[in-house]
């Protein structure tokens, strides 16, 4: 099955129902799926192939909306990039996933001329406006407007369907290829954990480019026939407003979001009527119980935390009963979806003992794209590891706690930062010897991106000159919010960085 069709067949059981309502504008299912086919038209007629990767960096727009079905129902691969990405990064996706067309607007298309046109094989396409030198506008009919163009969808069950980049270890992001069939059955075992039903409606106020927005909010929502109203961006006050206004049933968001939004009900003399709500589900970062009590306190309803990743989707979730979710747990493994806890020695944990996560099923990707040492590294025997740790209570039908990862890895308001990538790129600066990236705890972010830099003898380099030298070179939430410097990093006797005692320091 292709997960384009799939959105055709729920288009014509639910024609003249809204679909999606962004900002002030509703397209009914019959409506998106008129433009998705005519998007799908555009893409073939300008030659898109099935396989091709197709990059798209654009806001949070119904084009990309439009644009994301075109590309699956003609079989090609989606790359969906955070539309903050700068130039650079841009550049190592475009040229890593060797993508054939980028879809970006004006704006982004300035930004990243000078890296764009180092990249021959790319052709880029633009949403909004005619084309500035070495960019062309997306055609806004199909060429060959005259014959009718049927989608034929020619990919599915193990063609990859999306490559979504997470970053790496090593600095360097891996491209997580995700297949068809891996979207379709973890969108279904959502459908039926959460109760999925056409008479929902979902608030979605986060970004669309990753698994979070695109997949388990919009695409599980879609699948049931239910409506979507969308926010451009993230705001509290409106999320409130909104969910009473258009009586919605479920809301999905990072813990950082519920942390803005129970402090702005605090400050509210009127509060919401939550009546409509079904669900307010949280996941991308570990859920704080004084957080999930907080927000039951004031709202009286408790928050959903569900677990996944990038390269799985959605692994395990709490119930829709309210009395079956516990605060820091993640809850039961989802239908299909087989979890292990497995020690440093190999073995299966003990009960109530910590381990790595590993993780078996359907939903469980395909590779790393081009890194087949990466991909075979991170399985063992079919299981892929996750890097989180944690334990699972037998007693309570094996229900899942995380309790940290086996790797460096910061999770800043529920994007992933990998350390090794922003040390690269201050250790570039000429006045930086060294550098070693910290997450620091955080009420709001959860933690906070922080750099402690060693200078070199004459380097006369601000704070502020080395954050906004990482600004224009990374995406702001991964810069650092903070560096400090420090005469030398803290190491053991073998020279081993101790960021343990690091962060004890500058904390
Ligand atoms: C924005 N900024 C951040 C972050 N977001 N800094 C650190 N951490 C962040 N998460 C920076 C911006 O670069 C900007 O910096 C400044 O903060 C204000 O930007 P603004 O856009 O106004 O930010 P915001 O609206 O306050 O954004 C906070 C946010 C957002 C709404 C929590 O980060 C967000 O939407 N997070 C959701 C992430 C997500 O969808 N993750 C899913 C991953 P400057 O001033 O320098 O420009 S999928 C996943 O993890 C797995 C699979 C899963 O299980 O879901």
């Amino acid at each position: 099955m292709n997960t384009a069709r799939l959105r055709a067949d729920r288009a014509r059981m639910h024609k003249d129902k809204p679909a999606v309502v962004l900002e002030n504008t509703t397209y009914t299912y019959g409506e998106l799926d008129r433009e998705i086919a005519r998007y799908a038209a555009v893409l073939d007629a300008v030659g898109v192939r099935t396989t091709d990767r197709i990059a798209i960096q654009l806001p949070k727009t119904i084009e990309f909306v439009f644009l994301e079905s075109a590309i699956l129902s003609v079989g090609a691969v989606t790359l969906p990039l955070n539309p903050d990405y700068q130039p650079d990064e841009i550049e190592y996706f475009l040229s890593d996933s060797r993508s054939r067309f980028f879809f970006t607007d004006r704006e982004r298309f300035r930004r990243a001329a000078h890296v764009l046109r180092s990249l021959p094989g790319v052709r880029v396409l633009l949403t909004d406006d005619p084309d500035p030198a070495g960019s062309h506008a997306m055609p806004r009919e199909p060429i060959h407007a005259g014959t009718r163009f049927e989608r034929t969808y020619p990919a599915g069950g193990d063609d990859v369907a999306t490559i979504i980049y997470t970053s790496g270890t090593t600095g360097r992001s891996k491209g997580a290829m995700l297949t068809h069939r891996n979207l379709i059955s973890n969108m279904q075992a959502l459908h039926e954990t959460w109760e999925w039903s056409s008479d929902d409606i979902l608030l979605h106020v986060l970004p669309l480019f990753h698994v979070h927005g695109l997949f388990v909010a919009l695409h599980g929502a879609l699948n049931a026939g239910a409506t979507v109203i969308m926010h451009d961006r993230f705001d509290p006050s409106r999320t409130w407003e909104t969910i009473e206004r258009g009586k919605c049933t479920v809301l999905m968001g990072v813990p950082t979001m519920y942390q803005r939004l129970v402090t702005h009900w605090e400050g509210k003399d009127t509060k919401p009527d939550l009546r409509s709500m079904r669900l307010f589900i949280s996941g991308s970062a570990p859920l704080p119980e004084t957080l999930f009590n907080r927000f039951e306190e004031h709202t009286g309803y408790r928050i959903l935390e569900r677990y996944g990743t990038s390269e799985t989707g959605m692994i395990a979730s709490n119930s829709t009963d309210p009395a079956g979710r516990k605060a820091g747990s993640v809850g039961h493994a989802l239908p299909g979806v087989q979890l292990r806890i497995v020690s440093a020695q190999g073995t299966d944990a003990s009960p109530l003992e910590v381990g790595e996560v590993w993780v078996r099923g359907e939903n469980v990707f395909k590779g790393y794209w081009g890194m087949p040492d990466k991909t075979s590294d991170s399985f063992r025997d079919g299981w892929f590891r996750t890097g989180d740790m944690g334990y699972v209570d037998r007693e309570d039908g094996n229900r899942l706690y995380l309790v940290g990862r086996a790797n460096d890895l910061i999770i800043s308001g529920g994007y992933n930062v990998y350390p090794k990538e922003i040390e690269n790129v201050l250790e570039g600066h000429p006045g930086v010897r060294e550098a070693a990236v910290v997450g620091i705890p955080d009420h709001d972010f959860g933690e906070r991106v922080t750099a402690a830099v060693v200078l070199t003898e004459s380097a006369e380099v601000s704070a502020d000159d080395l954050i906004r030298y990482c600004r224009e070179r990374l995406a702001g939430y991964k810069c650092p919010k903070r560096a400090v410097f420090v005469d030398a990093l803290p190491r053991n006797a073998m020279g081993k960085l101790r960021k343990d005692i690091l962060l004890k320091r500058i904390s």
